[in-house]
């Protein structure tokens, strides 16, 4: 089973800045941890980071082509904008799971509205790092059963 996990904008700051929202825990670090756990699972695992909403749409096309069964994502801000990302999802419809790091309940009105939350198979949202390892979980038991 190959599952690809997509980071959007500034998501690459992790762990640098606003570590009172996010968190010291670096995107390179939540990547080993994702891989190590995928690696337990039996799980092949790729990972993606982009601040460019052309790039982030460019990679879910070649996941299509890669037959990849899978997708973790967390668009960033483009959870609240991008109707382009949410279209580049459907078209190719590989199952996937959202995932926040903050609790965007808690955050500002804008950030209640997500573009991926009503196509995603679940969103993940609050709980830190530790939530890509849980859709990680989530997404093999909905895929596989
Ligand atoms: O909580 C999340 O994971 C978010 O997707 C993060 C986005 C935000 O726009 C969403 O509303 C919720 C922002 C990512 C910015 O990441 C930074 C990390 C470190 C320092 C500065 C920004």
């Amino acid at each position: 089973m190959r599952i690809l996990v997509i980071n959007g904008p500034n998501l690459n700051l992790l762990g640098q800045r606003e570590a009172s929202i996010y968190g010291e825990v670096t995107l390179k670090s939540i990547e080993r941890m994702v891989g190590e756990r995928a690696g337990e699972m039996g799980l092949d695992v790729e990972f993606f980071q982009s601040n460019s909403e052309g790039e982030l749409i460019d990679r879910i096309h070649a996941a299509h082509e890669q037959k990849v069964d899978g997708i973790i994502i967390n668009p960033g801000g483009y959870t609240h904008t991008s109707v382009a990302l949410r279209d580049a999802l459907l078209a190719v419809s590989i199952p996937f799971i959202e995932v926040h790091i903050s609790n965007v309940a808690r955050r500002e009105p804008f950030r209640q509205v997500s573009y991926f939350s009503d196509i995603a198979l679940g969103t993940i949202t609050g709980l830190g790092p530790h939530g890509y390892v849980l859709a990680l979980e989530g997404l093999r038991r909905c895929i596989h059963g």
